[in-house]
């Protein structure tokens, strides 16, 4: 099967070209001036892309399908969550296997592989999260290495469900290093955090907006310094997810000023919402923006430092952390996020975004005048691919990549709504919000998967992705 997609405007992490572009099979095979190749002859389908511009499919290494949370689960499964990020541009996501305590790490990746084999409509990793670290789950790391899980994330958050102390992160790193694999870390100082959510319960505020006020920016870039001093011990690489404070992307920038292997992800929601605008919205509405790290005061200054440090490269890639709960029952989970009503320490962390990242980051940033539309795929696409070991069959359009493929009019202009999304979810944490550019046809190794506003994949046609260790040293 040949496809021909021509007349479109190429952008990847480094070019922005005037190309046709000819896949076959599950590759891109070549790429030609415009109308200078007859390749239109003998293809079998070709896509006219005059106007628009192709890019490589978006790469999000950050979401949590069915994520067992404070007693329920996130609403997306495998195959709700995947088909979304399809119709979101979003053709590879490297999702969070768990190891809770009691079990083995290779129980975790026992059950997500069945969760997600056969399921996902995009291509699909994991990461394990470490949430037992002894003798035996170190020795473990190495067999997950093998089988293409080639970074473990730590919570230095959570303490008794998922947090690890400093020994533990200390051991667990030092195995990583060994095995050339990544650590990421939820940096917050969990410990803290609980002494101040117990004084604001006993105080009586109970409302969702604590949540975001008990988790101080000074909590966020505690840990992160920690987690710095630690991996430089180690001498691992770090990647610090869902950055939200100002000061802590400070940690992140004097980490890499001073040469170590230190990265860090942002996600939409901390460049867009703010504790004014949202969390903080009357009755129980705010809890719909109650995620860990905490959405931040607007008046602190964070999105401007987080929107500086994605065009400075402090910040190398842009995730979701999609991790979404019903705000009203769910059809079979029951109550979610109202779990935590009359009490924000029982809301379930986290929110929906794997279908609008990869839009809103183009009308945030590139529309904005924040970054350049290369600075947009690398940040999407491009970055992710190179940091978790997918890079170059993955995150670009070149001779021998995926087709993974990504028809985007830049003009396009359209209101985000919960009546427009593919989310499992019942809102939008975007509601009402106008923007400019939208995903026209999505390309999954060479086949189309999602045609205009039409989903035309298949159940299953995401294979999973065997990882490479890490090579990234920028
Ligand atoms: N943060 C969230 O908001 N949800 C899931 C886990 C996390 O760390
Ligand atoms: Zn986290
Ligand atoms: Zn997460």
């Amino acid at each position: 099967m040949k496809t021909l997609i021509k007349g479109g405007t190429v952008v990847t992490a480094i070019d922005t070209v005037e190309a046709d572009v000819l896949v076959d099979g599950e590759a891109v095979v070549a790429l030609a001036a415009p109308g200078s190749h007859s390749w239109e002859d003998d293809a079998d389908k070709v896509i006219d892309a005059s106007g628009k511009l192709v890019v490589p499919g978006g790469i999000d290494p950050h979401t949590h399908m069915e994520l067992p949370f404070g007693g329920t689960y996130a609403s997306d499964t495998f195959e709700t969550g995947s088909r979304a990020a399809a119709w979101g541009g979003t053709t590879t996501m490297v999702d969070f296997a768990v190891q809770v305590k009691g079990e083995t790490m290779m129980d975790g990746y026992t059950n997500w592989m069945e969760k997600a084999a056969g399921n996902c409509a995009v291509d699909y990793g994991f990461h394990m999260i470490a949430g037992d670290i002894n003798e035996s789950s170190l020795k473990e790391m190495e067999q997950l290495v093998d089988l293409g899980v080639t970074s473990f994330k730590l919570f230095m958050a959570y303490p008794g469900v998922l947090y690890s102390d400093d020994g533990d992160i200390l051991r667990a790193m030092q195995t990583a290093a060994g095995l050339d694999a990544m650590i990421m870390m939820h940096a917050e100082n969990g410990i803290a955090i609980d002494v101040l959510r117990e004084q604001a319960i006993a105080r009586g505020e109970t409302d969702p907006v604590y949540h975001s006020l008990t988790r101080p920016a000074i909590t966020e870039s505690e840990a992160t310094h920690r987690a710095i001093v630690l991996s430089e011990l180690a001498g691992v690489h770090l990647y610090v997810v869902h950055m939200s404070a100002k000061e802590a992307v400070a940690e992140i920038a004097e980490a890499r000023d001073r040469g170590l292997p230190v990265f860090a992800e942002t996600c939409p929601q901390y460049l867009f919402l703010s504790v004014e605008d949202h969390v903080s919205k009357p009755g129980f509405e705010g809890a719909k923006y109650v995620c860990s790290t905490p959405i931040r005061l607007r008046s602190e200054g964070h999105q401007e430092a987080l929107w500086n440090g994605l065009a400075t490269n402090d910040l190398q890639v842009v995730s979701t952390d999609h991790c979404p709960f019903c705000m009203d029952d769910h059809p079979t989970l029951g109550m979610q996020k109202k779990l935590g009503l009359g009490d924000f320490t029982a809301i379930p962390n986290g929110l929906p975004g794997v279908e609008d990242r990869y839009q809103l980051m183009y009308h945030g940033g590139v529309v904005g005048g924040r970054i350049d539309v290369n600075r947009w795929v690398e940040i999407c696409s491009t970055a992710a691919a190179k940091m978790f070991g997918l890079y170059p069959k993955k995150g670009t359009i070149a001779v021998g990549s995926d087709a993974d493929i990504v028809i985007f009019d830049p003009n396009a202009k359209w209101t985000k709504s919960v009546e427009q999304h593919h989310m499992f979810v019942d809102y939008s944490v975007y509601e009402g919000l106008e923007v400019q550019g939208k995903v026209e046809t999505v390309m999954l190794r060479g086949k189309v998967i999602v045609d205009g506003d039409e989903y035309v994949g298949e159940k299953g046609d995401g294979q999973y992705l065997k990882r490479d260790t890490v090579s990234v040293h920028h």
